[in-house]
């Protein structure tokens, strides 16, 4: 339909944009990080979430060079942020999250287009962080894991998305070149009620105990209540992103939200 032929120009015609949303550290609430998330400002649909066209980006290929502008543009905000606010943790958003499509994971270019994207922006590794789905990485072969533990090795951390939504056994996390995991919605829905499902906590904590034994940090996806960011934050999660703290937008929105916390 319409979104199918519009969609190979819409990168040329510069009608993508990228809003932001602020992770936070749950010990001391300050802004650690942004996940970038791409939209669509298509000239006769308006605003069309990923959703929408991602499924469709990855069917034709158009993935590979949209994931490549996400990329660059979302490191140079990085580097924006860290002129702004310094390097020092708690300062104010340090880190970028950045989402990667399996089919980016698979292409030749992944580990050189990074390197060369983040030498463009000046800013060191440490500055990324790339998204994958636990699906993706299921069944993963040492060859598309490669790229995943050479970006690793050079200090971009490397995130299992929505975790626990897919059927990864937890002992497959120990091949897996990840040092993040992102706890799918899911589980915070379990935290609505305050004190949350006990067999929710037990579950939530198993999680957050093998991922730390395992050296892995846990962010903790969904947190629209204060509730749920303090049960998260008592199960020893590390890191929160949702509604109560920002919904994603524009990046100005960050520097306020920094500062505010600095
Ligand atoms: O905010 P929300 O509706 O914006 O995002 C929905 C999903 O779209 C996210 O969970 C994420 O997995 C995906 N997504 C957002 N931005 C990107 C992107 O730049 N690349 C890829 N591959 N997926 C993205
Ligand atoms: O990559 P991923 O699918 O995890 O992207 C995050 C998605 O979750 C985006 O679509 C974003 O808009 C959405 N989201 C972010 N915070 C919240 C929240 O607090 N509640 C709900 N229901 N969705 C959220
Ligand atoms: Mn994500
Ligand atoms: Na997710």
């Amino acid at each position: 339909h319409g979104l199918t032929t519009a969609l190979p120009t819409a990168l040329e015609r510069g009608e993508f944009f990228i809003e932001y949303q602020p992770l936070v550290h749950l010990g001391d609430g300050s802004v650690r990080g942004a996940e970038a998330l791409v939209r669509w400002l298509h000239p006769q649909h308006g605003v069309l979430g990923p959703d929408r066209f991602i499924p469709l980006a990855e069917h034709t290929g158009l993935i590979v060079p949209l994931g490549r502008w996400v990329l660059e543009e979302s490191i140079r905000q990085a580097r924006a942020w860290r002129e702004r606010h310094g390097t020092e943790p708690g300062a104010g958003p340090l880190r970028i999250n950045v989402n990667l499509s399996p089919c980016q994971l698979g292409h030749p270019r992944l580990v050189q287009d990074t390197v060369e994207i983040l030498e463009r922006a000046g800013v060191t590794p440490d500055a990324l962080c790339l998204e994958v789905t636990e699906s993706a990485l299921i069944g993963a072969d040492d060859d598309l894991l490669k790229p995943l533990r050479r970006l690793s090795e050079m200090g971009v951390d490397i995130a299992l998305d929505d975790f626990g939504t897919g059927y990864s056994n937890l002992a497959n996390l120990r091949r897996l070149p990840v040092n993040v995991l992102k706890l799918d919605r899911s589980f915070t829905q379990g935290m609505q009620q305050f004190p949350a499902d006990p067999v929710d906590l037990k579950i939530v904590e198993g999680i957050v105990s093998l991922a730390h034994s395992l050296d892995l940090a846990v962010t903790v996806e969904g947190v629209e209540t204060g509730a749920q960011a303090e049960q998260l934050r008592i199960l020893g999660c590390d890191t929160a992103q949702g509604w109560y703290y920002a919904r994603p937008g524009p990046p100005e929105r960050l520097h306020d939200l920094a500062l505010v916390d600095a």
